[in-house]
């Protein structure tokens, strides 16, 4: 692809062209050679659109309130981008398939773009390339990015390093108490969401919830609000975009939205360059074949691999 190709293709991507766009996900997600000039021309034209990520467990209804949150921004007249990020396994097809249903729904909508994407066994709740996507549909205009979490562990907290605001989907029963779910996970909630409150036991959701909050006090002061929602029914939907914007207000009153985006740049920056030095590493001087050698010597103990790795690193250091 030459420079005039390049050009062409950011433009109509800045353009929200749906085709465009779709071609530069799937350019991110495989992570061919030209992805990389892409993400490099689109990063400037990033950095505008509220990321909003959602996490819960399988089933606690996130499909269903990021569909309702979309409807609820596009009746503002805001643009939506949306990533689903599924696990790549047979038994969640079902999930899949709903998600799939809901999106047509939308498909005579220009101005939501949906994606589902697979982990293809990234940990962390999100794809590798979860974070790059979501540059290319900021840079393609999108005013909001919902982004769906994998829900299946509890150590999914990589979204935390993505989105702005953070939102935790608890369901009353389901064995969904507070207690059971993880500290991990409690403590990344921006706003804690209470779905399926048609259900018996919210309201006791609710108070363990606040139960916790009074014993430990957020580094950045901010008391995370709750909001009961009956994401099929749409009920709360507008409750929880004000919550929303309120924690954003928040966190530009404070100065935090920086501070929170420099945090999340300093680990980003450190894991593409680890990748990118492995990359560089295997490509240049470490053959697979040499690589088999050295597990087979360090195996036999014939070396150790500490020396091993000193060296192969002064080596690739010096050149
Ligand atoms: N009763 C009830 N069912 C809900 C509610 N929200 C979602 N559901 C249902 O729960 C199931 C799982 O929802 P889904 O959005 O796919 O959950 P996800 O796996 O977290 O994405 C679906 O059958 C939804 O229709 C709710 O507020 N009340
Ligand atoms: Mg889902």
């Amino acid at each position: 692809m030459n420079n005039d190709e390049l050009q062409t293709w950011v433009d109509r991507i800045r353009a929200g062209e749906v085709r465009a766009v779709a071609r530069a996900i799937s350019a991110i997600e495989n992570g061919t050679a030209e992805s990389v000039e892409l993400l490099k021309a689109l990063f400037t034209f990033s950095g505008k659109a509220r990321v909003i990520g959602l996490t819960g467990s399988p089933g606690s209804g996130k499909s269903t309130l990021v569909d309702q949150l979309a409807r609820e921004y596009r009746k503002h007249d805001n643009t939506v981008g949306i990533v689903a990020v599924d696990p790549t396994s047979p038994y969640t097809g079902g999930a899949i398939l709903g998600d799939r249903i809901r999106m047509q729904a939308h498909h005579a909508d220009t101005g939501i773009y949906i994606r589902s994407m697979a982990t293809r066994g990234f940990l962390g709740g999100l794809a590798r390339t979860t974070a790059d996507v979501s540059t290319a549909l900021d840079a393609s205009g999108k005013d909001v990015i919902l982004i769906e979490t994998v829900g299946v562990g509890q150590d999914e907290i990589d979204i935390v390093r993505l989105a702005d605001v953070t939102i935790v989907i608890l369901v009353p029963g389901m064995g969904d108490d507070v207690q059971s779910i993880k500290a991990g996970i409690m403590e990344i909630a921006d706003i804690f969401v209470i779905n399926k409150s048609d259900r018996e036991g919210a309201d006791r959701v609710e108070k363990e919830i606040r139960a916790m909050q009074s014993l430990a006090m957020r580094e950045d002061k901010w008391n995370p609000s709750i909001v009961q929602t009956v994401a099929t029914e749409g009920k709360g939907i507008p409750e929880l975009a004000a919550a929303i914007e309120e924690y954003e207000r928040y966190l530009d009153k404070q100065g935090l939205r920086l501070k929170k985006k420099i945090s999340n740049w300093r680990e980003r920056i450190v894991e593409m360059l680890r990748e990118s030095l492995l990359q560089r590493l295997t490509r240049e001087q470490l053959s697979d074949e040499q690589l088999k050698t050295y597990a087979s010597e360090v195996a036999e103990h014939r070396r150790d691999p500490y020396t091993l790795v000193d060296e192969i690193v002064g080596n690739f250091v010096k050149k």
